[in-house]
């Protein structure tokens, strides 16, 4: 009932775009193939972020791609989105199981085995497990996480993980022999001077 079809889930960073519009961004990406998008622009109030959120699901409609809302399971609904995205602070997975009902999809981003067991166990469709490479908005936060705990971290799940954090066309092969074929990015798809041939060229990799 909720199946997480999806291999390559495209999160958002406006400020990330290489000075072009997201809009944009998101159009080539979809036309490169994504089908699942993450909303995720944390500093907007939530009229902005209604009417981003509505403007996004017009545009991931016309390419049948699903929409996620981080962290906003009121403007997942309000946008009629497909899911929400739920990081380390938001409510908890069983609240917005709640809100949302049965057939919308709920993502968790997870940094640890045993966040990965308590988000399937509460209930999550899928999870994002990282950063696995160093990225810029996460080092603050210390060490990248690396391919051998995207590993421990897949053995121990029930439910889909993406990899997320640092990813690089490249680095492809080394997550899948890392025990998924998922991931999640910002940069490698919305700074790519040609996004739609980087989502071509990255499902292409995902799924060889
Ligand atoms: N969560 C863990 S790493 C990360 C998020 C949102 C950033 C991913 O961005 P990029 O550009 O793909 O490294």
């Amino acid at each position: 009932m909720r199946s997480v079809d999806f291999d390559l889930y495209l999160v958002t960073d406006r400020n990330t775009t290489a000075g072009r519009d997201l809009l944009w961004v998101l159009e080539q990406a979809l036309e490169g193939g994504v089908r699942a998008v993450q909303l995720r622009e944390k500093d907007l109030s939530g009229r902005e972020m209604l009417e981003l959120a509505r403007a996004v699901k017009g545009l991931c409609d016309r390419y049948g791609s699903e929409l996620f809302i981080n962290d906003r399971v009121d403007v997942a609904l309000a946008a009629d989105a497909a899911g929400v995205h739920l990081a380390a602070n938001s409510m908890p997975v069983a609240v917005a199981r709640e809100l949302l009902g049965a057939h919308r999809k709920i993502g968790v981003s997870t940094h640890s085995g045993e966040d990965v067991r308590a988000a399937s166990a509460a209930g999550a469709d899928f999870v994002l497990f990282g950063p696995i490479y160093p990225t810029g908005s996460k080092l603050p936060f210390g060490d990248p996480q690396g391919p051998a705990a995207l590993k421990a971290a897949t053995d121990a799940a029930a439910v889909p993980v993406f990899a997320i954090g640092g990813i690089k066309p490249h680095h492809i092969p080394e997550i899948k022999a890392h025990g998924t074929a998922r991931i999640a990015l910002i940069s490698a798809i919305s700074e790519a001077p040609e996004p739609r041939d980087a989502a071509r060229n990255m499902l292409a990799m995902l799924r060889a």
